[in-house]
């Protein structure tokens, strides 16, 4: 068979078209086919606390009640570990990615290529940069909690309850997450302008106990006359309590101690008169994401957050709470 100056030109026209709507189809949002179950991932970013572990559950808790296919992955806190469960994830054809991205930046490339390659993706509980990705273009949405919110709530409720405590040792979550810029903006935006109260320090704990407990004796150290700490999740804030502990002070009562999360083990601590105030986040994500990937499937708009409610605990509401926390 002979080749002709005419086929080639065919040809080539027709791999520009091609290459074109490729081109196009990526700056598409992929579709999700209407079916009754479905193989998804979920690519959690560690396991090393209760809200971790919560979310997870109610994850496999629904995905098993659906009879849907869940193909888990924990990137033991390494961003780069996660990029490659969702590149793995790709491989193994899941139909969508539930994503908890451990960074606002590190995760955009996951994100890219689960859409280059049809895969829609939507975000759980952390966000990522928004000037890096798009809601409705590169992913779904964002479930979570609104964490700037969060930050404002505690620093409301210590405003109002501080009784002459002013000086304050912050331990923020994992540097370049969402969680942490937005609950250290929502709260550090509260105080400023406010002349009763100071910012000591501020340094990250990594969201762990372990490094709380540690970042927390230095600062103390430090400041001896803080008497306030305001942690961004109960890992740290019970980390800081022993470090309270052992310097000798009370946490709860000369030291106001003040976290988000909202686990039990928290919830039964200020019933014990060691923590002061927790706002909650919500770790229950199964039945909102799911259904919000249905709604996807089905072609309904989907909004770019959708924020989960955050219960509030004090001593006013702990013991009646304690049931009800994770
Ligand atoms: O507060 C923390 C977890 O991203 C909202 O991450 C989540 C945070 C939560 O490891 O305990």
């Amino acid at each position: 068979m002979t080749i002709s100056r005419r086929d080639v030109l065919i040809a080539s026209a027709a791999a520009a078209a091609a290459s074109l709507a490729a081109r196009m189809a990526l700056a598409e949002l992929p579709k999700l086919a209407k079916k009754d179950t479905y193989k998804v991932g979920f690519a959690q970013t560690e396991s090393n606390n209760p809200w971790r572990i919560a979310q997870t559950n109610s994850m496999q808790g629904e995905a098993e009640k659906r009879g849907w296919q869940l193909v888990y992955t924990d990137a033991a806190g390494s961003a780069a570990k996660q990029v490659a469960d969702v590149n793995s994830m790709i491989a193994q054809g899941v139909e969508l990615i539930f994503l908890a991205p451990r960074e606002e930046k590190p995760l955009i490339p996951a994100i890219m290529a689960a859409k280059a390659a049809g895969i829609p993706v939507i975000l759980l509980d952390r966000n990522v940069d928004q000037t890096l990705a798009t809601a409705g273009e590169d992913y779904v949405c964002f479930i979570g909690s609104d964490f700037v919110e969060e930050g404002r709530r505690i620093a409301e409720w210590m405003v109002a309850n501080a009784n002459g405590k002013s000086k304050i040792i912050q331990l923020e979550g994992t540097t370049g997450s969402s969680p942490a810029n937005d609950r250290k903006k929502g709260f550090d935006d509260f105080i400023a302008g406010n002349g009763a109260f100071t910012l000591l320090a501020s340094q990250t704990g990594d969201f762990n106990r372990d490094k709380g407990r540690q970042v927390a004796e230095t600062l103390l150290q430090a400041h001896p006359d803080a008497d306030i700490i305001y942690a961004h999740n109960d890992e740290m804030a019970i980390g800081a309590i022993s470090a309270l502990e052992a310097a000798g002070k009370k946490p709860g009562t000369d030291v106001m101690v003040l976290s988000i999360d909202g686990g039990r083990e928290i919830v039964q601590l200020i019933i014990d008169g060691k923590v002061n105030a927790v706002c909650e986040c919500n770790p229950r994500f199964g039945p909102k994401a799911f259904d919000t990937a249905v709604a996807y499937a089905n072609g309904e708009a989907i909004p770019a957050k959708i924020i989960n409610p955050d219960n509030f605990y004090t001593i006013e509401n702990a013991a009646a709470e304690l049931p009800n926390a994770y």
